[in-house]
Protein backbone atom coordinates (compact mmCIF):
# COMPACT_ATOMS: atom_id res chain seq x y z
CA UNK A 1 0.00 0.00 0.00
CA UNK A 2 1.46 3.83 -0.68
CA UNK A 3 2.53 5.37 1.75
CA UNK A 4 -0.47 7.80 2.80
CA UNK A 5 1.47 11.05 3.71
CA UNK A 6 5.40 11.97 2.86
CA UNK A 7 6.43 12.18 6.37
CA UNK A 8 8.87 9.19 7.08
CA UNK A 9 8.09 8.68 10.53
CA UNK A 10 3.90 9.34 10.61
CA UNK A 11 2.95 5.53 9.92
CA UNK A 12 2.92 4.87 13.36
CA UNK A 13 0.15 3.22 16.11
CA UNK A 14 -2.45 6.04 15.95
CA UNK A 15 -3.61 5.61 19.85
CA UNK A 16 -2.69 5.07 23.09
CA UNK A 17 -2.92 1.26 24.34
CA UNK A 18 -2.78 -0.34 27.68
CA UNK A 19 -3.26 1.44 30.41
CA UNK A 20 -2.81 4.74 28.81
CA UNK A 21 -5.81 3.57 26.41
CA UNK A 22 -8.21 3.73 29.59
CA UNK A 23 -7.37 7.08 30.54
CA UNK A 24 -7.53 8.55 26.75
CA UNK A 25 -11.16 7.37 27.16
CA UNK A 26 -11.43 9.11 30.37
CA UNK A 27 -10.79 12.03 29.06
CA UNK A 28 -12.44 12.07 25.22
CA UNK A 29 -15.42 14.35 26.30
CA UNK A 30 -15.17 18.14 25.73
CA UNK A 31 -13.07 19.93 27.81
CA UNK A 32 -15.30 21.47 30.70
CA UNK A 33 -15.28 25.06 31.61
CA UNK A 34 -12.08 25.87 32.59
CA UNK A 35 -10.35 23.59 31.84
CA UNK A 36 -7.67 22.55 28.92
CA UNK A 37 -7.52 20.65 26.11
CA UNK A 38 -3.99 18.77 25.66
CA UNK A 39 -3.15 17.95 21.85
CA UNK A 40 -1.12 14.73 22.13
CA UNK A 41 0.84 12.31 20.66
CA UNK A 42 0.71 9.34 22.53
CA UNK A 43 4.32 8.16 22.52
CA UNK A 44 5.90 11.13 23.02
CA UNK A 45 7.83 11.66 25.94
CA UNK A 46 7.26 15.54 26.13
CA UNK A 47 3.84 15.22 26.37
CA UNK A 48 3.73 12.41 29.36
CA UNK A 49 5.05 15.51 31.19
CA UNK A 50 2.18 17.43 30.87
CA UNK A 51 -0.18 14.41 30.76
CA UNK A 52 1.37 13.35 34.19
CA UNK A 53 0.70 16.58 35.51
CA UNK A 54 -2.89 16.77 34.55
CA UNK A 55 -3.36 13.48 36.02
CA UNK A 56 -1.78 13.72 39.39
CA UNK A 57 -3.53 17.49 39.81
CA UNK A 58 -6.81 16.23 38.39
CA UNK A 59 -7.19 18.89 36.44
CA UNK A 60 -10.15 18.73 33.81
CA UNK A 61 -9.16 18.11 30.45
CA UNK A 62 -9.58 17.08 27.41
CA UNK A 63 -7.35 14.09 25.59
CA UNK A 64 -6.62 15.07 21.53
CA UNK A 65 -4.57 12.26 19.72
CA UNK A 66 -2.91 14.17 16.95
CA UNK A 67 -0.20 12.89 14.75
CA UNK A 68 2.91 15.52 15.15
CA UNK A 69 4.50 13.70 11.72
CA UNK A 70 1.36 14.50 9.62
CA UNK A 71 0.53 18.04 11.11
CA UNK A 72 -3.32 18.77 11.22
CA UNK A 73 -4.30 22.25 10.62
CA UNK A 74 -5.90 22.41 14.29
CA UNK A 75 -2.46 21.66 16.00
CA UNK A 76 -0.60 24.36 13.58
CA UNK A 77 -3.73 26.83 13.97
CA UNK A 78 -2.01 26.51 17.48
CA UNK A 79 1.42 25.87 17.64
CA UNK A 80 3.31 27.16 14.59
CA UNK A 81 5.79 24.89 15.38
CA UNK A 82 3.84 21.78 15.18
CA UNK A 83 4.81 20.25 18.02
CA UNK A 84 2.97 17.95 20.70
CA UNK A 85 2.40 18.57 23.54
CA UNK A 86 0.50 21.71 22.63
CA UNK A 87 -2.33 22.81 25.12
CA UNK A 88 -5.51 25.11 24.91
CA UNK A 89 -6.70 26.97 27.48
CA UNK A 90 -10.06 29.32 27.62
CA UNK A 91 -9.80 29.52 23.69
CA UNK A 92 -5.43 30.34 23.72
CA UNK A 93 -3.03 27.79 22.81
CA UNK A 94 0.24 27.66 24.84
CA UNK A 95 3.51 24.77 24.42
CA UNK A 96 6.45 24.35 25.50
CA UNK A 97 6.14 21.62 28.01
CA UNK A 98 8.64 22.56 30.72
CA UNK A 99 6.78 25.98 30.22
CA UNK A 100 3.01 24.46 30.56
CA UNK A 101 3.68 22.19 33.87
CA UNK A 102 4.76 25.93 35.30
CA UNK A 103 1.53 26.81 34.15
CA UNK A 104 -0.67 24.67 35.19
CA UNK A 105 1.05 24.81 39.00
CA UNK A 106 -0.02 28.88 38.21
CA UNK A 107 -3.50 28.19 36.94
CA UNK A 108 -4.65 25.62 38.94
CA UNK A 109 -3.60 26.41 42.27
CA UNK A 110 -6.11 24.43 44.23
CA UNK A 111 -5.88 21.62 42.40
CA UNK A 112 -4.22 18.44 43.66
CA UNK A 113 -0.64 18.51 44.77
CA UNK A 114 2.27 21.19 44.07
CA UNK A 115 5.14 20.02 42.12
CA UNK A 116 6.97 23.16 43.10
CA UNK A 117 8.31 23.92 46.30
CA UNK A 118 7.09 26.83 48.21
CA UNK A 119 10.76 28.21 49.20
CA UNK A 120 12.02 30.42 46.29
CA UNK A 121 15.48 29.09 46.66
CA UNK A 122 13.77 25.96 46.35
CA UNK A 123 11.82 26.42 43.69
CA UNK A 124 14.85 27.86 41.53
CA UNK A 125 16.77 25.00 42.28
CA UNK A 126 13.89 22.77 40.99
CA UNK A 127 14.49 25.10 37.70
CA UNK A 128 18.53 24.20 37.95
CA UNK A 129 18.16 20.54 37.33
CA UNK A 130 15.05 20.37 35.23
CA UNK A 131 16.37 22.07 32.72
CA UNK A 132 19.66 19.98 33.21
CA UNK A 133 17.77 16.90 32.31
CA UNK A 134 16.10 19.27 29.20
CA UNK A 135 19.79 20.56 27.86
CA UNK A 136 22.04 17.66 29.01
CA UNK A 137 20.03 14.39 29.60
CA UNK A 138 18.06 14.69 26.77
CA UNK A 139 20.37 15.53 24.12
CA UNK A 140 23.15 12.68 25.42
CA UNK A 141 19.66 10.20 25.59
CA UNK A 142 19.66 11.11 22.03
CA UNK A 143 23.19 11.09 20.66
CA UNK A 144 23.61 7.76 21.92
CA UNK A 145 20.32 6.16 21.03
CA UNK A 146 20.88 7.40 17.43
CA UNK A 147 24.54 6.40 17.51
CA UNK A 148 24.84 4.09 14.16
CA UNK A 149 29.00 4.05 14.48
CA UNK A 150 29.03 1.52 17.44
CA UNK A 151 32.53 0.64 19.16
CA UNK A 152 34.33 3.70 20.92
CA UNK A 153 32.37 5.94 19.38
CA UNK A 154 29.27 4.43 20.98
CA UNK A 155 30.88 3.38 24.52
CA UNK A 156 31.54 7.03 24.59
CA UNK A 157 28.19 8.15 24.08
CA UNK A 158 26.83 5.97 26.51
CA UNK A 159 29.56 6.60 29.14
CA UNK A 160 28.68 10.90 28.30
CA UNK A 161 25.14 9.68 29.07
CA UNK A 162 26.14 7.20 32.29
CA UNK A 163 28.09 10.28 33.48
CA UNK A 164 24.51 12.91 32.97
CA UNK A 165 22.36 10.24 35.15
CA UNK A 166 25.24 9.96 37.68
CA UNK A 167 24.77 13.89 37.94
CA UNK A 168 21.69 14.08 38.36
CA UNK A 169 21.35 11.25 40.91
CA UNK A 170 23.91 12.87 42.75
CA UNK A 171 21.82 15.91 43.45
CA UNK A 172 18.83 13.65 44.56
CA UNK A 173 17.58 13.85 48.02
CA UNK A 174 19.10 11.19 50.53
CA UNK A 175 15.74 9.43 51.58
CA UNK A 176 13.43 10.23 48.55
CA UNK A 177 12.42 8.25 47.09
CA UNK A 178 11.54 11.52 45.10
CA UNK A 179 13.80 13.98 43.39
CA UNK A 180 13.47 16.55 46.50
CA UNK A 181 12.21 13.30 49.19
CA UNK A 182 8.87 12.30 49.53
CA UNK A 183 6.67 13.43 46.88
CA UNK A 184 6.85 13.95 43.40
CA UNK A 185 7.75 17.19 42.09
CA UNK A 186 8.49 18.81 39.35
CA UNK A 187 12.05 17.11 38.26
CA UNK A 188 10.40 14.19 38.54
CA UNK A 189 8.04 14.75 36.10
CA UNK A 190 10.47 16.49 33.83
CA UNK A 191 12.96 13.32 33.81
CA UNK A 192 10.03 10.50 34.51
CA UNK A 193 9.16 9.75 31.21
CA UNK A 194 12.78 9.15 29.68
CA UNK A 195 13.60 7.53 32.71
CA UNK A 196 10.53 4.57 32.16
CA UNK A 197 12.20 4.97 28.35
CA UNK A 198 15.81 3.34 29.59
CA UNK A 199 14.90 -0.12 28.20
CA UNK A 200 15.22 1.29 24.40
CA UNK A 201 19.30 0.94 25.76
CA UNK A 202 18.81 -2.69 26.13
CA UNK A 203 16.84 -2.97 23.64
CA UNK A 204 18.53 -1.45 20.74
CA UNK A 205 22.23 -0.49 21.93
CA UNK A 206 23.60 -3.69 24.12
CA UNK A 207 23.06 -2.14 27.12
CA UNK A 208 22.76 0.86 29.41
CA UNK A 209 25.13 -0.34 32.05
CA UNK A 210 23.68 1.15 35.07
CA UNK A 211 25.67 -0.71 37.89
CA UNK A 212 23.25 -3.91 39.67
CA UNK A 213 22.44 -3.93 43.85
CA UNK A 214 26.10 -4.36 44.97
CA UNK A 215 28.10 -3.46 41.59
CA UNK A 216 28.53 0.27 41.88
CA UNK A 217 31.93 0.03 43.67
CA UNK A 218 32.37 3.63 44.94
CA UNK A 219 29.49 4.53 43.25
CA UNK A 220 27.61 1.99 44.96
CA UNK A 221 25.47 4.84 46.73
CA UNK A 222 24.66 7.50 44.08
CA UNK A 223 23.26 4.48 41.72
CA UNK A 224 21.36 2.76 44.55
CA UNK A 225 19.87 6.05 45.20
CA UNK A 226 19.32 6.44 41.17
CA UNK A 227 17.22 2.75 41.35
CA UNK A 228 15.49 3.88 44.36
CA UNK A 229 14.22 6.91 42.50
CA UNK A 230 13.61 4.98 39.20
CA UNK A 231 11.61 2.34 40.63
CA UNK A 232 9.16 4.78 42.61
CA UNK A 233 8.77 6.38 38.88
CA UNK A 234 7.90 3.02 37.26
CA UNK A 235 5.41 2.38 39.82
CA UNK A 236 3.77 5.89 40.12
CA UNK A 237 0.02 5.64 39.30
CA UNK A 238 0.01 8.88 36.68
CA UNK A 239 3.05 7.27 34.99
CA UNK A 240 1.75 3.64 34.51
CA UNK A 241 -1.56 5.16 32.99
CA UNK A 242 -0.26 7.46 30.93
CA UNK A 243 2.42 4.62 29.25
CA UNK A 244 1.37 2.54 26.06
CA UNK A 245 2.11 -0.81 25.79
CA UNK A 246 6.02 -1.14 24.62
CA UNK A 247 5.45 -3.41 21.24
CA UNK A 248 4.00 -0.52 20.18
CA UNK A 249 6.75 1.84 21.00
CA UNK A 250 9.06 -0.30 19.36
CA UNK A 251 8.96 0.52 15.78
CA UNK A 252 9.36 4.21 16.63
CA UNK A 253 12.24 4.12 18.57
CA UNK A 254 13.59 1.40 16.25
CA UNK A 255 13.93 4.27 13.50
CA UNK A 256 15.71 6.18 16.29
CA UNK A 257 18.06 3.31 16.90
CA UNK A 258 18.87 3.09 13.32
CA UNK A 259 19.36 6.99 12.76
CA UNK A 260 16.55 7.20 9.69
CA UNK A 261 13.85 9.13 12.23
CA UNK A 262 13.18 12.74 10.63
CA UNK A 263 11.78 14.12 13.86
CA UNK A 264 12.65 17.68 14.86
CA UNK A 265 14.77 15.90 17.69
CA UNK A 266 16.19 13.54 15.62
CA UNK A 267 17.07 15.76 13.24
CA UNK A 268 18.65 18.54 15.71
CA UNK A 269 20.82 15.90 17.59
CA UNK A 270 22.26 14.51 14.19
CA UNK A 271 23.26 18.55 13.79
CA UNK A 272 24.31 18.65 17.31
CA UNK A 273 21.95 20.61 18.66
CA UNK A 274 20.07 20.31 21.38
CA UNK A 275 15.96 19.46 22.21
CA UNK A 276 14.02 21.48 19.53
N1 LIG B 1 10.50 21.45 23.26
C1 LIG B 1 9.28 20.74 23.00
C2 LIG B 1 9.57 19.42 22.28
C3 LIG B 1 8.31 18.68 21.86
C4 LIG B 1 8.57 17.64 20.77
O1 LIG B 1 9.67 17.57 20.20
N2 LIG B 1 7.53 16.84 20.47
C5 LIG B 1 7.63 15.89 19.39
C6 LIG B 1 6.95 14.56 19.67
S1 LIG B 1 7.73 13.71 21.00
C7 LIG B 1 6.94 16.46 18.16
O2 LIG B 1 5.89 17.05 18.26
N3 LIG B 1 7.54 16.24 17.00
C8 LIG B 1 7.02 16.66 15.75
C9 LIG B 1 8.11 16.92 14.74
O3 LIG B 1 9.26 16.58 15.00
O4 LIG B 1 7.80 17.46 13.67
C10 LIG B 1 8.55 20.50 24.33
O5 LIG B 1 9.23 20.39 25.37
O6 LIG B 1 7.32 20.49 24.36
Amino acid sequence: MPPTTSHPDADLHPTASGLAQATVEAHSAAAPHAGVTLYSGWFCPFVQRVWIALEEKRIPYQYVEVNPYDKPPSLLSLNPRGLVPTLEYDGKPLYESNVLLQFLEDAFPDHGPRLLPEDPYDRARSRIWADFVTSRVIPSFHRFLQDTEGGEALEGKRREFLGFLKEFAAELHHEGPFWGGEELGFVDVVLGPWGIRLWVFDHFKGGLGIPGEGEGGEDEEVWGRFRKWLRAIEERKSVKETTSEQEFYLPIYQRYADDKAQSELAKATRAGRGVP
